[in-house]
């Protein structure tokens, strides 16, 4: 049998050529039949640059339908489709590469000249570019390649992406996902969110993460339903575009900003069955103020990039605020004793431990590090701590991992850290979240001084910084203090710094409108 990820997608292609599959706000539309069209013709580009089943492609595009139409390719080719986030820098996408080893690595148009480099560095074999209007070299390559039309045989595990998340350890883990992972993940999430061939998808998130690539892109193709590609959040086109629209995704800073604009009614929201939200906790007052002005209860959901989605609140059951519901069909969850990881009864906190056909098969040549966090039967510790109330519902009440989510991104402290304790004058550092009315978390820094040094100010660490981390895992501020908190066994309390810091966001932000 074979488990490639695109027989789930194709009958739609052949059924439906002529229906909308992807448009956007400037009025571009592709049919299902064109998508496939330029997919194989990517197909043909990919065989044409020795890109093999297995090889990696890595991927840091704008957003744009031909990005998917890439992914598509990549996924029927049996290539490995690795997205990175645009807003990585030099340094960062240097790891990346050269960790992965990709076949072939498609930067923006603009970036291709200097992208060169990393092939002259021997970090790739082939360096391509993909503009968000169809321009670029690899689009260029496709208008003259032949298109290929068989589809790779594949195993269950045979791996369709791999997507970087940071560590705790500083240094990030590709996490491996099979074509089997994903097929099974979107399947389930179809069915229980009943989606139809009639949705239409309102997509405003980026398409280098689960979110917006296997949750949101991977359903609309599972059940041949379309989706109007936004290039970023923008809630004022989001509320023009709603009336053709059924469904939503989003981070909870979707529901936090649509909230604050006036025109967010019943009425602006009178063709939508559903709004989801996932990535982060959402507020129960944010659930509760969107209730109340839509009649709509938002579907909270909990997943990971290693894990796809593995919770979900019902569809038609009650949807409670606070909760991420139940594990969906083929996914089992439990809840551990940190210290000796026994099972525990409902209503206590533990680790939340995840089984299933959506878990990965591991983080990419890091075999010591993915045994360390499966248990011998087979559960995943995710390093989220939860309890399951008497109901069944899961509750994310915490993180076991040193993480900070800003706006649905999620940033590792130890990562920043290293980079501001190599500074001049920095003794060392600490970086924690602190709740940030708008994206949830902010990301958040103190730096002790060396003894006798000049401390380097706010303003000089973070125009270091700028260089060498995507901009959502800088600082937002940086204080300087005289020494760390530390408990007994002399670790660093980040508990304290956030209540020491809890209201620089809140309070600053009430009478002024940025931070
Ligand atoms: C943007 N900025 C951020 C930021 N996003 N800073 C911190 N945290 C973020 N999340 C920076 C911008 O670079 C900009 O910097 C400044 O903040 C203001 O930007 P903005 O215009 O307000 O940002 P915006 O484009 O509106 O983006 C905010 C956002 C976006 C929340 C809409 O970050 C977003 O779409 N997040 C979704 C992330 C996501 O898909 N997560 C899912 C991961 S998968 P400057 O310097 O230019 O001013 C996963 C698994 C699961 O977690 O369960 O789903
Ligand atoms: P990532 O590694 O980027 O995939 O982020 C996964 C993490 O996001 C999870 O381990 C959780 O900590 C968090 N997360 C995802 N969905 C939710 C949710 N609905 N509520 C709380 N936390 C969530």
């Amino acid at each position: 049998m074979n488990h490639n990820l695109f027989l789930q997608f194709e009958a739609h292609f052949r059924a439906t050529p002529d229906k909308t599959l992807i448009d956007t706000p400037e009025g571009r539309r592709y049919s299902y039949g064109e998508v496939l069209a330029t997919s194989q013709r990517l197909a043909g580009v990919l065989q044409s640059l020795d890109v093999q089943p297995g090889d990696r492609v890595a991927v840091q595009v704008g957003k744009s339908p031909e990005a998917i139409m890439l992914y598509l390719a990549c996924l029927q080719a049996g290539a490995v489709y690795l997205p990175l986030n645009t807003g990585y820098t030099g340094a960062e996408i240097e790891y990346f590469l050269s960790d992965a080893a990709p076949q072939l690595y498609v930067c923006p148009t603009e970036w291709e000249a200097d992208a060169k480099r990393f092939y002259q560095e021997g970090l790739v074999v082939h360096v391509e570019s993909l503009g968000t209007d169809g321009d670029g070299s690899l689009m260029e390559r496709a208008a003259f390649a032949e298109p290929v039309t068989d589809i790779a045989c594949l195993e269950a595990s045979d791996l369709a992406a791999i997507l970087y998340t940071s560590g705790t350890t500083g240094r990030s883990k590709g996490a491996m996902l099979s074509h089997a992972n994903l097929a099974s993940n979107s399947r389930a999430l179809a069915e229980a969110w009943r989606f139809t061939a009639g949705d239409h998808l309102l997509h405003a998130l980026p398409i280098f993460h689960t979110h917006g690539l296997f949750v949101a892109c991977n359903i609309v193709l599972t059940v041949g339903a379309s989706m109007t590609f936004l290039p970023k959040l923008d809630v004022e086109q989001l509320l023009d575009l709603m009336p053709r629209a059924t469904v939503l995704m989003g981070v909870p800073t979707f529901y936090t900003r649509l909230l604050q604009s006036p025109r967010l009614n019943r009425d602006a929201v009178a063709s939508m069955r559903l709004f989801v939200s996932g990535s982060a906790p959402l507020m129960a007052e944010t659930h509760e103020q969107f209730r109340e002005r839509t009649g709509h209860v938002i579907l909270e959901r909990y997943g990971m990039t290693e894990t796809n989605m593995n919770t979900s609140n019902p569809y038609d059951g009650e949807r409670r605020p606070g909760t991420v519901g139940f594990p969906l069909p083929g996914s089992e969850v439990r809840i551990t004793d940190r210290e000796s990881g026994a099972e525990l009864p409902r209503g206590e906190t533990g680790l939340v431990e995840v089984r299933g056909d959506n878990v990965f098969q591991g983080y990419w040549q890091m075999p010591e590090k993915t045994r360390s966090e499966f248990r011998d039967d087979g559960f995943f510790i995710t390093g989220d701590l939860g309890l399951i109330d008497d109901d069944g519902y899961l509750h994310i009440v915490g993180r076991d991992k040193d993480l900070v989510i800003s706006g649905g991104y999620n940033v590792y402290p130890k990562e920043i850290e290293q980079l501001i304790d190599e500074l001049p004058g920095v003794a060392e550092s600490a970086v924690f979240g602190v709740e940030h009315p708008d994206l949830g978390e902010g990301v958040t820094a103190v730096v002790v001084p060396r003894e006798g040094a000049e401390p380097p100010d706010e303003a000089s660490i973070q125009s270091v910084l700028r260089d060498r981390l995507a901009r959502y895992k800088q600082p937002k501020r940086i204080f300087t203090i005289e020494a760390l908190p530390r408990n007994v066994m002399g670790k660093v309390q980040k508990n304290q710094l956030r209540n020491d810091y809890a209201d620089i966001y809140t309070v600053k932000e009430a009478d002024e409108t940025a931070v």
